[in-house]
């Protein structure tokens, strides 16, 4: 990792990653508890609340809405996705260059790993090409650590997850995106693995306000520095109201209780 250049995703050294890949990644169903988040343009709007850092997003979205709100949303261009149709061991297409996402505006890549699958060393080879080209453009890196595959029994386990920071840290990722691995000390111990890399926490399915806030709070108890969140913000009825309780909570260092009466 190189010190700052995350700087134009993260606010006071923190992210709040709006996550929105789901369109690739398991499809329309994701949209259908708020069916309005389909359309992009909701989103973008959304990415504009005070507490986003940054908004993550594939090519074809960029593309066509982005244009509209580079002055306001700072674009974390997600280069590698596969639909959920895929049934093959993990992998990941690259479906856009370094170069254009540059060209396009973005202030960072996203890229998914997934170590331990069957394909991990042709996606640690192109997040290779991809971290080289971002440091020539200076746009900063935020690599997805999913390990999955056959070989994985348990994907969250903590040690399953420590490893996967640290495959952050020795693959050159400014900030690394991990699932939640169970408690505050789990989290503690894959921070700690990660050195000077970034950890945030992967939302996961959507569960209550409580519940998920005392999840961000004990992750970030734990030294994670944010959170890259996609279902728990946009399936909710009112994301607006949620946002605005993660960014007491990671930003404000509010406590669960005064981030719910916001
Ligand atoms: P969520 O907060 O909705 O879990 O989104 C985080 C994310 O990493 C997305 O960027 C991606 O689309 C999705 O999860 C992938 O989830 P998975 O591969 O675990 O089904």
């Amino acid at each position: 990792m190189l010190p700052d250049a995350d700087a134009a995703i993260t606010r006071d050294g923190k992210a709040l990653i709006l996550a929105y890949d789901h369109g690739i990644e398991h499809g329309p169903v994701d949209f259908e508890p708020n069916p309005e988040t389909a359309d992009p343009e909701r989103v973008f709007e959304l990415a504009t609340h005070d507490a986003v850092t940054a908004l993550a997003v594939g090519k074809g979205v960029a593309e066509a809405y982005y244009p509209s709100y580079d002055d306001d949303v700072a674009l974390l261009a997600k280069l590698n996705g596969t639909s959920n149709l895929w049934m093959g061991e993990p992998d990941s297409a690259v479906n856009w260059s370094v170069e254009y996402a540059a060209e396009l505006g973005a202030d960072a890549i996203g890229f998914t790993l997934y170590g331990g699958s069957n394909h991990e060393v042709e996606m640690a080879e192109e997040f290779r090409d991809a971290q080289e080209a971002a440091r020539e453009q200076d746009m900063g890196v935020v690599m997805w650590s999913y390990p999955r595959g056959q070989g994985l029994k348990n994907d969250t386990a903590p040690d399953t997850i420590a490893y996967a920071a640290r495959l952050g840290l020795e693959l050159g990722a400014d900030i690394t995106k991990v699932k939640y691995p169970g408690s505050p000390e789990a989290m503690a111990h894959a921070a700690d693995m990660a050195g000077p890399t970034k950890v945030v926490m992967s939302g996961g399915s959507k569960t209550d306000d409580r519940a998920f806030l005392e999840t961000v709070a004990g992750a970030i108890d734990g030294g994670a520095k944010g959170l890259a969140v996609g279902r728990n913000v946009f399936q909710r009825e009112n994301p607006e109201e949620i946002l605005d309780a993660l960014e007491a909570v990671i930003f404000e260092e509010a406590s669960v209780d005064e981030a719910l009466e916001h």
